[in-house]
This record gives C-alpha cells, structure tokens and sequence, in this order.
C-alpha cells in the first residue's frame, strides 16, 4: 500500500505524526497558546526550563522546511511572531529559536515545527 502512495508522488515520511494527535487532542500535553494556524505547547522532553514547540495546526505538506514554498510565507511569518510573542509575554530576558530539518540534523517528527528555548545561559555551537 505504501509503494502505492510514494508512487502517487507522496514522500515516505507524509504519514500522519504524533502532533496530529496532539492538535486533536487525542493525547495530552501543555497547551500554552492556541489560535486558528497555530499550536505552541510544551515539549516532553525539555532541553532548557522553557522549552516549547511551535507548529502549523495544518501540516499543508511541510513535513520538512525544506518544502516551504511561496504559497507557506504568511504561515511561515506568523510562527516567527508567535515565538517573539510568548518571549515578550513570558519575559524571557533570551531565548533561542531552532529548526532541526531532517536526521542529520536531528529532527525527529516530520511535521514542522520551531523549538523556543529559555530559561538557561546557552552554549554556542549548540550540539
Ligand atoms: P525534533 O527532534 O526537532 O523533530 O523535535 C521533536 C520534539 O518533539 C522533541 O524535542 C520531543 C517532542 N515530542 C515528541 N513527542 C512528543 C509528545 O508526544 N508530546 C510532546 N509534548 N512533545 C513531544
């Protein structure tokens, strides 16, 4: 059946993901800001006292950022000010925004999304 679907021009990894859960609410988590394009919550496993994670409500084929197209900009742009937003309102003194696009770099639920980490001094180059 899959042989079938990636032949219809669908990338292996366009199967559903965990988040799809979580926006359905079919599993729990830490919702902290919610509106029609956009879920921020916390992530399981926190690499810093703020660690959130910012994401699409609808994938729309960005598994990965690498198939941001034009048509993405406006979602694209709102993520960014979604996470300046929660800075500012959290008081966060800094924070560190990060995108991890493919295995190489770590990514591990292929359905977009931006971390937000705060709350500790940050090392640079990040690991
Ligand atoms: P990445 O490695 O960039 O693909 O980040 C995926 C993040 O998703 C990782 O930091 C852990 C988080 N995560 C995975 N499963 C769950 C879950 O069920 N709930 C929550 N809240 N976060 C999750």
């Amino acid at each position: 059946r899959w042989k079938s679907i990636l032949h219809a021009g669908l990338r292996d990894q366009d199967a559903p993901t965990i988040f799809d859960r979580i926006i359905q609410r079919q599993i729990p988590s830490e919702i902290v800001m919610e509106d029609e394009h956009v879920l921020v919550f916390k992530d399981i496993h926190p690499q810093a006292p703020v660690h959130l994670l910012i994401i699409p409500k609808r994938r729309d084929g960005l598994t990965q950022l690498r198939y941001a197209t034009a048509d993405h900009q406006e979602l694209l742009g709102k993520m960014f000010l979604t996470a300046a937003r929660i800075a500012k309102e959290q008081n966060l003194r800094g924070y560190r925004l990060v995108i991890n696009d493919g295995s190489e770099a770590q990514q591990s639920v292929f359905h977009l999304h931006m971390h937000l980490l705060a709350g500790r001094q940050m090392r640079w180059p990040p690991g």
